[in-house]
């Protein structure tokens, strides 16, 4: 390291979209350096991997938010005006808004929830020849998030309700359809939650006390005013797409399991300890959120390397989770590699790194490790099932990516 490798192409959106989640790493490989400047839609930007690469890029004297997510990102995935996008004081609030809701006790209810919709969905499966578990899981997180998050949902609309928010899910990398039905997905989701914060604040729907319902509703910034209905939706929706998300992560657990059938038993039998290694190789191991991006706040110089004030850059999470440097044989997938883990925060970051409370490192991180251990103690504990004969492959190339088949299980049974 310590010298900024040009890639010298025109432009490398192509490159980004034909190789996906390995276009950082590739060529960080190729100039051996975890530092090197491209052009991205038509703009110059540097792009990073590595654990000391991530705490420069979480350092929020260097980097910002503000003008750091491109529009498509905005009107699918995250939405306009939320907590992703700010900086400095306004930031450090709007986060204690989420950080609030994630006390212990609230985390429980939800993984509850959870467990409950899943226990009483294995009885129609068992009816059924094969299910492909996506789909499944996701109802079963939308249901249990919405209630969770004082937004019910009736039966009827749950499959509707979860197909929008994959929707947002899949979009923000994408070009055609699967882009657009993204946007209209968030326009409506948006509208419809906004009226219904509203009709809170008028006093004409009662919100479950101390539900995010509640706490996004009544809540004031910094200057004391509320939040404009439309950025509450924004607030809600941050809650709800994400942990829906989360299936995600449980397919790829699920995969796992199926692949390394040795710790379905281990699972089985062991605690609370084993469940961690496992979650939290399955996080590191597999490909979601690809990268996060940000501006340079204040220019300067690192490793070298000048970096001038509002260049974009992005850090690249899942090369990041593979760098060679940290991790020996970061291709094999082995939980047991953390048995001896440092528990640094910025060596393992797929949901970002740095503080959970002051930084932008993903609010939700405690939620979606205890669901992903709820889920597995009902897939090793609770039921039995095979897996046939299927397209598990999953793309590089596509982001966010799934197996191809989504994970297709039969002959359910539950275990009594
Ligand atoms: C931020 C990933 C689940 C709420 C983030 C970030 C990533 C991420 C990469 C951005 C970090 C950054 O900007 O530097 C994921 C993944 C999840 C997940 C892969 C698995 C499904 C959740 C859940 C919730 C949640 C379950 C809430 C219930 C948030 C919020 C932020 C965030 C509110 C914005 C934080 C901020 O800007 O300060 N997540 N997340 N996420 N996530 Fe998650
Ligand atoms: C969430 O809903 O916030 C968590 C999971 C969503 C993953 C979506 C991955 C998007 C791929 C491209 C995003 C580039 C962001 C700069």
């Amino acid at each position: 390291m310590g010298r900024m490798a040009y890639d010298l192409s025109m432009d490398s959106t192509l490159a980004l979209a034909w190789q996906g989640y390995e276009f950082v790493s590739r060529r960080c490989e190729r100039y051996g350096t975890d530092v090197f400047q491209t052009r991205l839609l038509l703009e110059p930007t540097v792009c990073l991997r590595g654990a000391e690469a991530a705490q420069v890029f979480y350092d929020a004297d260097r980097f910002q938010r503000r003008g750091a997510f491109p529009m498509r990102v905005q009107k699918t995935l995250l939405g306009v005006g939320g907590v992703q996008g700010l900086d400095g004081q306004t930031h450090r609030a709007r986060k204690q808004m989420f950080m609030d809701l994630m006390t212990p006790h609230d985390i429980r209810t939800l993984t509850g929830l959870v467990a409950d919709g899943w226990r009483a969905r294995i009885i129609g499966w068992e009816a059924a020849d094969r299910i492909v578990l996506y789909e499944e899981v996701g109802q079963i997180l939308c249901q249990a998030v919405s209630s969770w998050v004082g937004v019910p949902v009736t039966e009827s609309q749950v499959r509707g309700r979860t197909q929008s928010l994959h929707a947002m899910i899949e979009a923000p990398a994408a070009v055609g359809p699967r882009h657009w039905r993204g946007r209209r997905a968030r326009h409506g989701a948006e509208q419809a939650i906004a009226d219904l914060v509203d009709r809170v604040r008028r006093g004409e729907h009662a919100a479950p006390e101390g539900s995010a319902l509640q706490v996004v509703s009544t809540h004031r910034e910094p200057g004391g005013q509320l939040l404009g209905s439309r950025i509450a939706a924004v607030e809600l929706l941050n809650l709800v797409r994400p942990t829906v998300a989360v299936d995600r992560f449980i397919i790829f657990a699920a995969l796992a399991l199926h692949q390394h059938p040795q710790w379905r038993s281990r699972l089985r039998q062991g605690g609370d300890r084993d469940a961690e290694l496992f979650v939290q190789e399955v996080r590191r191991f597999y490909p979601f959120f690809p990268m996060v991006g940000a501006r340079v706040r204040t220019a300067f110089d690192w490793q070298g390397v000048h970096f001038p004030q509002g260049r974009r850059t992005l850090l690249d999470l899942y090369g990041t989770n593979h760098h060679p440097d940290l991790w020996e044989n970061p291709e094999i997938f082995d939980p047991d590699r953390f048995t001896t883990w440092d528990g640094g925060a910025y060596g393992l970051i797929p949901q970002g790194g740095g503080d959970h409370h002051i930084g932008h490192r993903c609010a939700g991180e405690w939620i979606t490790i205890a669901l992903m251990k709820a889920a597995l103690a009902i897939l090793t504990r609770e039921m039995t099932y095979d897996v046939p004969s299927q397209d598990l492959r999953i793309s590089l190339r596509r982001m966010p990516t799934l197996p191809s088949s989504g994970f297709v299980i039969s002959d359910v049974r539950s275990v009594p």
